[in-house]
């Protein structure tokens, strides 16, 4: 190892978190709040400048060709949000690394939400092992008693819901509770007011609201990936492009059952080891259906997803 110079001193080497990148440039912000652009040391190049992702900690320090920032280490990861291509292994994509948990919005009206879309985005969290809740905001649109009804099976499977609105501001301080501290991955539709309810958790970040969807933006643009927002105290918030398309295809057909975690207590009470919970006689999750112990509509929207995955 050659000597340290100035440039090398401790002061200027740091450990900092991927706000997002661009064309081999990845911003980070160092602990201090200070925002870096910085590539990848050459030998970290190799090892795979697609494994890099939004989220990531990682140390930066001077480039010794001068003037640019180096990222020269990339820490170890404590969870990621990624998808695999169907069958496994090689082909993980890591959308953002060191994601606390998916916070899944919809709204109680306008858009109408869509429970298999709610059950979707949830298997996507259960599958990265990421610990989900569930925001039905818009309540001001319609009553209360309702809504509550509406979703009272997701609370009934164990997820915590946050019934919100940006008009009243009911439900904001609770969820700003929820998110505070944490790095969330905030998903959901477009138009159920998760940049209205980022805005009104954090005033001053000034997200544009009722602005044209990602998908539309897509076309027009260079395809973005996602961004990690920093807010006060230590709060994240990954913004990602559709997580719709993040799809299911993490999930092995066989492990769908345990992403309903409703589900997990039967699962390994079934006649059939391989049970798919369709057709099996003996079937412990379809005689929790019949007993009312476990949603129908949740159950439904576990055969058609098993089916697309099979
Ligand atoms: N009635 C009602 N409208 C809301 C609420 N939150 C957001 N909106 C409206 O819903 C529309 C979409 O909001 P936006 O934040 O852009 O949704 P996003 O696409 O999920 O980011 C805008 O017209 C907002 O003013 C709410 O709590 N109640
Ligand atoms: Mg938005
Ligand atoms: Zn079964």
């Amino acid at each position: 190892m050659t000597g340290r110079t100035v440039a090398d001193a401790p002061d200027d080497r740091g450990p900092g978190v991927v706000l997002w990148g661009a064309g081999g440039v990845w911003s980070v912000r160092m602990d201090d709040g200070a925002t870096y652009d910085a590539t990848l040391r050459g030998r970290l190049k190799q090892a795979g400048e697609s494994k890099l992702a939004v989220g990531d900690r990682v140390i930066v320090a001077p480039d010794r060709r001068g003037g640019a920032w180096a990222i020269e280490e990339i820490l170890p990861r404590q969870s990621a949000l990624s998808r695999r291509t169907p069958g496994g292994g090689q082909g993980e994509r890591v959308i953002a690394a060191n994601v606390g948990q998916v916070v899944v919005v919809f709204a109680a009206a306008q858009p109408e939400p869509h429970r298999r879309m709610v059950d979707r985005f949830l298997v996507i969290a259960e599958s990265n092992r990421l610990p989900a809740r569930l925001v039905v905001n818009k309540v001001d649109l319609v009553d209360g008693a309702s809504a509550h009804a509406q979703f009272a099976d997701y609370e009934r499977a164990g997820y915590e819901v946050h019934y919100t609105s940006t008009r009243t501001g009911e439900g904001l301080r609770h969820l700003v509770q929820a998110l505070a501290g944490r790095t969330s991955v905030v998903a959901g539709p477009s138009g159920v007011g998760k940049s209205s309810l980022l805005n009104s958790l954090f005033p001053g970040l000034d997200l544009r609201v009722g602005a044209i969807s990602a998908a539309v933006q897509k076309g027009r643009h260079t395809t973005v990936g996602a961004r990690l927002v920093p807010l006060p105290d230590s709060t994240y918030v990954v913004d990602t492009p559709g997580l719709r398309e993040v799809g299911l295809w993490a999930v092995p057909a066989a492990a769908l059952d345990r992403c309903f975690p409703e589900f997990r207590p039967f699962v390994d009470q079934c006649r059939f080891v391989d049970c798919t919970h369709r057709v099996e006689p003996g079937c412990a999750v379809r005689g929790a259906v019949r007993d009312g112990v476990i949603s129908a509509e949740r159950y439904e929207s576990y055969v058609t997803l098993r089916s697309e995955l099979a």
